[in-house]
């Protein structure tokens, strides 16, 4: 956005119902420095007051290469701390905000990069992208909630081995370990984001605000309080004029169908 007076560190355009969020950065690989982190906050704020849904991408052949480790590297313990919480409450306005969002992933996933594609709804990644947590061998550990999100994603005993051997997974593998929900060819990742965004976008705004914060909360809970938060979120989302209408307008024949895939 416009955080910085020398350069849009963030950049930002709507197409339509969606917000297009690009970190701008590429000379430095759009590693995320402090002020890349509240020029992400200003453009993930704009975006849930005037969209429907967002997508996050970066400029240049490279998505992330995580936390700014120039910047890291001169920082005293308490700032350290200060400046990943301030990463967690940046990333939770994405995971657990009002809009579904999207990220376009190419190049580089790597460290911070990888845990700002895993506060995001969906990922989608093109056939260059590739995906590293080299904190191990770097000195230093996860910060920007992966210990929570990448574990939850792909599984605790995955993030471990690649934290531990700082292994490196193309896009197809990281598919495969669930990572990623989509793959597409060589700079098609962005295009491909949008569509999906607007696909969202289309949707009543309290399902996905309920998809996007019942969801990952009934996970932390037991069973019975998940089954319980369920039936409450489904009646209160049914009782909506906009879900008489929409559930009306595939009675009386007016909505779409669901249809099997083309290629099935
Ligand atoms: C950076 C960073 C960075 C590049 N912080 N400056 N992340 C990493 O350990 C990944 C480190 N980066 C890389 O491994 C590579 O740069 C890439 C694979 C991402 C890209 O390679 P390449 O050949 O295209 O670029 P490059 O020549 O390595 O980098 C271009 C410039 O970007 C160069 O600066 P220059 O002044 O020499 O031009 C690099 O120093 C700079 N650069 N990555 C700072 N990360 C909240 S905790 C999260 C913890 C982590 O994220 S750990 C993982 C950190």
């Amino acid at each position: 956005m416009d955080g910085s007076a020398e350069q849009n560190l963030v950049s930002y355009e709507r197409h339509g119902a969606v917000s297009v969020i690009g970190l701008n950065r590429p000379e430095k690989r759009n590693a995320i420095s402090d002020r890349v982190v509240e020029a992400l906050a200003d453009a993930v704020e704009r975006a849930t007051l005037e969209s429907r849904a967002a997508v996050i991408h970066g400029a240049g052949p490279h998505f992330c290469a995580g936390l700014d480790l120039a910047e890291h590297v001169e920082k005293p313990l308490i700032d350290a701390v200060k400046g990943s919480r301030r990463w967690h409450r940046v990333f939770d306005l994405i995971e657990r905000g009002a809009i579904p969002f999207v990220s376009a992933l190419r190049g580089a996933v790597v460290g911070g990069g990888f845990e700002l594609a895993a506060s995001t709804h969906i990922r989608v990644a093109d056939d260059t992208a590739f995906f590293a947590l080299p904190e191990g061998s770097r000195g230093i550990f996860v910060g920007g909630g992966g210990s929570v999100r990448i574990a939850r994603l792909i599984g605790t005993a995955r993030m471990g081995d690649m934290m531990l051997t700082g292994r490196v997974l193309r896009a197809r593998e990281m598919e495969q370990w669930g990572g990623v929900s989509y793959v597409t060819p060589d700079g098609a990742a962005l295009d491909k984001a949008i569509e999906i965004a607007e696909r969202t976008a289309s949707n009543a705004e309290l399902s996905n605000y309920a998809i996007l914060n019942a969801l990952p909360r009934i996970q932390d809970m037991s069973s019975e309080d998940g089954l319980f938060l369920e039936s409450i979120m489904s009646a209160l989302t049914s009782a909506t004029p906009e879900a008489e209408d929409r559930l009306r307008a595939f009675l009386e024949k007016r909505a779409a169908k669901v249809e099997a895939p083309k290629d099935a």
